[in-house]
């Protein structure tokens, strides 16, 4: 694909509202982006080329990047993994549209080189699959991708994007979050679209690519770390696996990580655009019932049977 211009790329996109008169998405293969991200995006899926040590952590937004990257982090870098108690997990791991390939931070922060402290490069991606099966197919890269059931997805999106800037002039309905959600018209959505290409490629590739849902995760993480370590080649060993497991699953827990005072911080670091605080909120399962009417809930538990449980995949409803 050639390399093209910002402004030539957005304006040749389909593009359309999803919050107030004039905040756009932009469409590109057939998913919605925040138009600061597009170049991002684009850079991604034109130039990036996984090294076969890499490790990829893919997500929708909102469905438990922080924890997995903390996570990931602690599980390949055991020896430091202290260091997410003074940093941020994003500070620890890139994204890749928005700190590597974006338009403002691509030449501030470079991939950090493959070798550093002899541990794997650890890279985030909100892209999905489907704009990706290039790169990662033609790669022996292990990617990690999370999922969370959709209603908890939208509520935290919506207290999300509520705390932008925009947000001070004017907030984003909830009723028009549930619309746009439903209609796949939100950052990197369709959700559904997206949490379909990374499982069929966790089922068509499993050496590759593994694939796990945040309740699972919350309802039993010693087990699913442990997964995590082997899928990724960091099995643990020694006659005190239980302690190792359980403190890297203590030290990247919701109570934990957000009492960090980095974590609390509420000023927007140089290489993120947002408060580090906005990535810890509530973390927990079930809050869209605080939210959501049974007309809602009913809406959202309809279209997850419609896309999910033809293909096999029984999320919960
Ligand atoms: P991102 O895609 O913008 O990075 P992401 O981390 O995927 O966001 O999602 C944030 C959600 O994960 C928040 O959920 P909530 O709004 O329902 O509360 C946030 O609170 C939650 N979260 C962050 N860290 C953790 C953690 N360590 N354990 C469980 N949930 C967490």
């Amino acid at each position: 694909m050639e390399d093209f211009s910002l402004d030539l790329e957005l304006s040749s996109l389909p593009k359309e509202k999803w919050w107030g008169d004039d905040e756009y998405l932009f469409q590109l293969g057939g998913f919605w982006h925040l138009p600061q991200l597009i170049h991002g995006v684009h850079g991604v899926i034109n130039h990036f080329q996984p090294l076969p040590s890499d490790i990829i952590l893919a997500s929708f937004p909102k469905t438990g990047t922080t924890w997995l990257k903390a996570l990931l982090y602690s599980i390949v870098n055991r020896s430091s993994k202290h260091r997410l108690t003074v940093e941020n997990p994003h500070s620890l791991i890139p994204i890749l549209e928005y700190n590597t390939y974006g338009t403002t931070h691509a030449s501030a922060t470079a991939i950090p080189p493959s070798d550093t402290n002899h541990s794997r490069r650890i890279l985030s991606t909100h892209i999905p699959y489907q704009l990706l099966a290039k790169t990662l197919d033609s790669s022996e890269c292990r990617v990690v991708y999370v999922t969370r059931n959709p209603k908890d997805t939208l509520v935290s999106t919506w207290h999300f994007v509520n705390k932008w800037a925009r947000a001070k002039e004017e907030r984003w309905p909830f009723q028009v979050a549930v619309e746009k959600f439903c209609r796949g018209l939100i950052p990197s959505g369709p959700y559904y679209d997206h949490v379909m290409g990374y499982r069929n490629l966790s089922l068509d590739r499993p050496k590759y690519a593994h694939f796990l849902t945040y309740e699972e995760l919350k309802n039993d993480p010693k087990t699913h770390v442990e997964k995590l370590a082997e899928f990724l080649g960091y099995p643990f060993e020694g006659e005190d696996v239980d302690a190792q497991v359980e403190e890297i699953v203590n030290g990247c827990s919701f109570e934990v990580l957000s009492n960090h005072e980095v974590n609390k911080a509420e000023g927007f670091p140089a290489r993120r655009g947002l408060p580090s605080n906005s990535f810890f909120r509530k973390g927990v399962v079930g809050d869209y019932e605080a939210y959501m009417s049974a007309e809602v809930v009913d809406k959202i538990d309809a279209l997850t049977k419609e896309k999910f449980h033809s293909f096999g995949f029984i999320y919960g409803v």
